[in-house]
């Protein structure tokens, strides 16, 4: 299933969306090539869908709920995470060719701090003590969580 989810107003036209609101949305979207689900809600039903799915309103008077409203599904962890522990399994393989605790030996070199990136990067968006950031620090023996750690000095 597509991660977003786009809320529009129908019409009984073709194409089936009207508002310039939400006709910005579907463009960027459908130019940036990004998969979406759309979810037609009547004009009337918008104050409703938006606060059942917990979409604020816009306008503060009122207040006012209106469309268009993206929602990102959660994606399953382990549609996420497999590849991530695959490929980092490769990466551990060449950690475990070093005679040193980097890449290639006892020296950081660009090749580690690639790697830290796309680690980092990762903490980030799941957050430190996202169930998601606990797998990956598991992972390998805890190598990407020492990795991460090793470079806290770096980190600023
Ligand atoms: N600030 C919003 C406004 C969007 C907006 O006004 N949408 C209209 C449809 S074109 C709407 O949902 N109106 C619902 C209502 O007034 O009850 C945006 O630009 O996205």
């Amino acid at each position: 299933m597509a991660g977003i989810i786009f809320y529009d107003i129908p019409s009984s036209l073709e194409p089936q969306a009207w508002s310039h609101n939400t006709w910005r949305v579907r463009y960027a979207l459908n130019i940036k090539g990004i998969p979406y689900q759309t979810v037609w809600v009547e004009y009337p039903d918008i104050e409703a869908v938006c606060k059942k799915i917990g979409a604020s309103p816009t306008g503060e008077e009122a207040p006012h709920y209106t469309l268009p409203v993206i929602k990102t599904h959660r994606l399953a962890p382990s549609y996420l995470m497999g590849p991530r522990r695959d490929g980092l399994g490769k990466v551990d393989s060449w950690f475990k060719k070093s005679i040193g605790p980097f890449l290639t030996g006892e020296s950081v070199t660009f090749a580690d701090v690639s790697v830290v990136s796309c680690l980092i990067w990762l903490k980030v968006i799941f957050g430190e003590d996202s169930p998601e950031w606990k797998d990956i620090a598991s992972w390998h023996d805890g190598r990407w969580d020492g990795m991460v750690n090793a470079f806290a000095k770096y980190q600023h």
